[in-house]
């Protein structure tokens, strides 16, 4: 059984638009093409998200730079709860800007606490692990990592009730070609392991697939969050940031086959999908490929 819950949520990213990102992503089959897969499916539908119109027009950025916290936390912590009651199976979250990932991989992890630890495969051209110190923009969705390692405003952190969601040894990203300086001392003091497109360009992204799965063998489940701004903007226009020498779309959907062949993914984010930037819903397009591989077989 699949699981699909939406946090229609832009308040995290420097530009509007991704709030759509749940609606956007359903108008491009995402529900019909997992039922064809064979899989049963359910739509829980949005959890509630306040546009930012009513919350008194352009926020004042508070003294350590934060945009929406209060509002970002309320809503990620709705998710939490979505997540953590559901029946099992595999949920899918669609976002919405990256913040949402802090309700989605917290409520995925601890829902599933008796089943052991949770991995992250972080799939993205951004790191996505300022703190509230490091940021350069004060855009919670360049937050998210750092918060599930325990690091930052203590409003996020207690979306989960405060702590590590995930240890720095089960996160592995892919695709990064846009890190702030800070971030680079974080994952260097962290010890995270990060595939940047440089190393996918050299090495390929098969061999990369393979040494990330093999650097998370050692966790029982694993949460993917996928931000379409890993692809590359020629072929994923939708996106509020586009980076150029994103994923290619084999590369992306090798990736996804990678992932699918090792059966080892038990959650996933759709995230950062923007349709006001779109040109007639590629981007949310693309993305339900993407989760059809990811959940697909092989056809030989
Ligand atoms: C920058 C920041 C970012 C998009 C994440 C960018 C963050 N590192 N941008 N996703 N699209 O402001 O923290
Ligand atoms: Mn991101
Ligand atoms: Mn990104
Ligand atoms: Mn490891």
């Amino acid at each position: 059984m699949i699981s699909i819950l939406g946090i229609p949520m832009d308040l995290g990213a420097g530009r509007r638009g991704v709030d759509m990102g749940p609606s956007a992503i359903r108008l491009a089959g995402l529900e019909a093409s997992l039922r064809r897969l064979g899989y049963e499916v359910k739509d829980y539908g949005n959890v509630e998200s306040p546009v930012a119109e009513s919350l008194g027009g352009t926020p004042e950025a508070e003294p350590n730079g934060l945009l929406y916290a209060d509002t970002i936390a309320a809503a990620c912590r709705a998710a939490y709860e979505r997540l953590r009651g559901l029946p099992g199976g595999f949920p899918i979250v669609l976002g919405g800007d990256h913040s949402v990932s802090m309700g989605s991989v917290a409520g995925v992890a601890h829902a599933a606490e008796g089943a052991g630890r949770t991995g992250l495969l972080w799939i993205d051209a951004h790191a996505d692990l300022n703190t509230p110190a490091t940021s350069p923009s004060g855009n919670i969705h360049g937050m998210p990592v750092a918060h599930l390692l325990g690091e930052g405003d203590p409003r996020l952190l207690g979306i989960w009730g405060g702590g590590a969601v995930i240890r720095p040894e089960d996160v592995v990203f892919i695709g990064l070609r846009s890190v702030d300086p800070d971030e680079r001392s974080l994952i260097r003091e962290r010890g995270l392991r990060v595939y940047t497109m440089k190393e996918i360009d050299r090495r390929g992204i098969a061999p990369v697939a393979e040494e990330a799965l093999a650097h998370l063998a050692h966790v029982p489940r694993l949460h993917v969050s996928f931000d379409a701004d890993v692809l590359d903007p020629s072929i994923a226009p939708g996106v509020g940031t586009p980076v150029p020498g994103g994923l290619s779309y084999r590369e992306a959907h090798l990736l996804m086959e990678l992932l699918a062949d090792a059966d080892v993914v038990t959650s996933l984010d759709l995230v950062e999908v923007n349709p006001i930037l779109d040109v007639r819903n590629a981007t949310a397009r693309i993305t339900v490929e993407m989760a059809a591989s990811l959940l697909g077989k092989a056809i030989l």
